[in-house]
């Protein structure tokens, strides 16, 4: 589905977000920035080593911040490795960690002139945050973005399964 936030475009897609033509996609990171499994792994794989090179010379991110390196191998041109907050329980500052991560992968769009983004679920894998509360946050994040940044085109949320996409639609 699609719906328009002002002049952009907000996209909810079922997918494997390594197959995204969008400028720039965002990765489900560690702070090490270190690659493990899920959507993490995925983008390594497809993306190749160049990736995890970037990486390693970043040295990693705090929980909350995103950083960017080239898309590799992918058609993307840009990768945002965010790093959400792993749950406990949501009264650990997930619900505002999270929110950041989202944050601060429209910053570096904005930043770097990138006019569309490509999301996955994050912190919804191995970090545990419940689907429906982190889609609500990811969500009200992007479109209160986008209502004064008109810079970005396009936000798309890529949803791996089709349990994932209803619970962002
Ligand atoms: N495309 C889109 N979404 C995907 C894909 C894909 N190819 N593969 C999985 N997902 P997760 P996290 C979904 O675990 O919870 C890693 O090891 C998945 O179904 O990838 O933020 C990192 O290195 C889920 O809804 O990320 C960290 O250590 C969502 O992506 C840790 O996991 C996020 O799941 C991060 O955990």
């Amino acid at each position: 589905m699609q719906i328009k936030i002002d002049s952009s475009l907000l996209e909810l897609v079922e997918g494997d977000i390594t197959k995204q033509d969008t400028e720039a996609i965002a990765n489900a990171a560690n702070s090490n920035l270190a690659g493990g499994g899920g959507v993490d792994g995925a983008i390594h794989r497809a993306g190749g080593p160049s990736i995890m090179d970037e990486c390693g010379k970043i040295g990693g991110c705090p929980t909350g911040e995103a950083r960017l390196t080239s898309g590799g191998n992918l058609l993307a041109k840009y990768v945002f490795h965010a790093v959400g907050p792993i749950y406990r329980g949501g009264t650990h500052g997930e619900p505002e960690l999270l929110k950041n991560a989202y944050l601060s992968c429209l910053n570096l769009a904005s930043k770097n002139a990138v006019k569309s983004v490509a999301f996955p679920s994050i912190s919804t894998g191995v970090y545990g945050y419940p689907i429906k509360e982190a889609a609500k946050i990811a969500l009200t994040t992007v479109i209160d973005y986008l209502k004064t940044h008109q810079e970005i085109n396009l936000v798309r949320f890529v949803l791996f399964g089709s349990d994932a996409y209803s619970k962002y639609e």
